[in-house]
């Protein structure tokens, strides 16, 4: 079926996490979208991102009205309140939409720099693309890691989603950054120690925008 939607046009890496979040975001909402791979410290990207990072966001409205955003929250708000059900990934209850953006907060501030820069980079993304891993590097991300998965496994004892009882923005933050933790057996083993979290990991990559927006990690832009 075609859309009466423009593609929503992501630009970035096609591995970026980020851009990862916002073509889930845009796959849950059944909006189009692709991803224009580009490199995020170009001179030209910085014209859709100030401050050089994916993904930035290009759209017309139906109505002919140009749409320029970046910052993956300010996305992926946009998609959600546009498409489908409007804010059907971001719940209206105080509490559950509180816990919504605490743990997008978490991910944001706390995780990605220690899961994909001090991790996922150095010991997977490395070995994929042919480079020279840096082990003790990532070696030292693991404590770190087990101390966040602990906060992640207490929080999920007793809810089926970050949000509470279904799936928010906060799910899709967390899925697309943990995602590659599974290409290494160090970081695997970290999720699978953890009961709640790894039901949760597990229901998650079963989800139809999951498996849209999948792809192979070897391909960098
Ligand atoms: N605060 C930004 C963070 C986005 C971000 O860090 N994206 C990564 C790719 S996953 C990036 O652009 N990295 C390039 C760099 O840091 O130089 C957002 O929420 O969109």
């Amino acid at each position: 079926m075609t859309s009466q939607f423009a593609p929503l046009r992501l630009f970035g890496p096609r591995i970026s996490t980020y851009s990862r979040i916002a073509s889930m975001v845009a796959e849950e909402k059944g909006a189009p979208w692709e991803i224009i791979p580009t490199d995020p410290k170009t001179v030209d990207h910085r014209q859709r991102h100030p401050y050089g990072r994916a993904p930035a966001l290009e759209w017309t409205t139906p109505a002919g009205t140009p749409v320029r955003l970046y910052e993956t929250i300010a996305i992926a708000s946009f998609i959600d309140g546009q498409f489908g059900t409007p804010w059907a990934l971001s719940p209206d209850k105080p509490l559950e939409n509180a816990a919504m953006h605490q743990w997008i907060s978490i991910v944001d501030q706390y995780m990605f720099r220690v899961i994909d820069v001090e991790f996922v980079l150095p010991a997977i993304v490395t070995r994929l693309t042919g480079q020279e891993p840096d082990d003790d590097r990532a070696r030292k991300a693991l404590g770190p890691m087990a101390y966040m998965f602990d906060q992640v496994e207490s929080h999920l004892q007793d809810r089926p989603y970050f949000a509470g009882t279904a799936l928010s923005l906060a799910d899709i933050w967390m899925i697309a950054l943990v995602d590659p933790l599974r290409l290494s057996g160090a970081s695997l083993q970290l999720i699978e120690q953890r009961p709640a979290f790894f039901n949760w990991y597990e229901r998650l990559r079963q989800h139809p925008s999951f498996i849209a927006t999948e792809f192979d990690l070897s391909t960098l832009v």
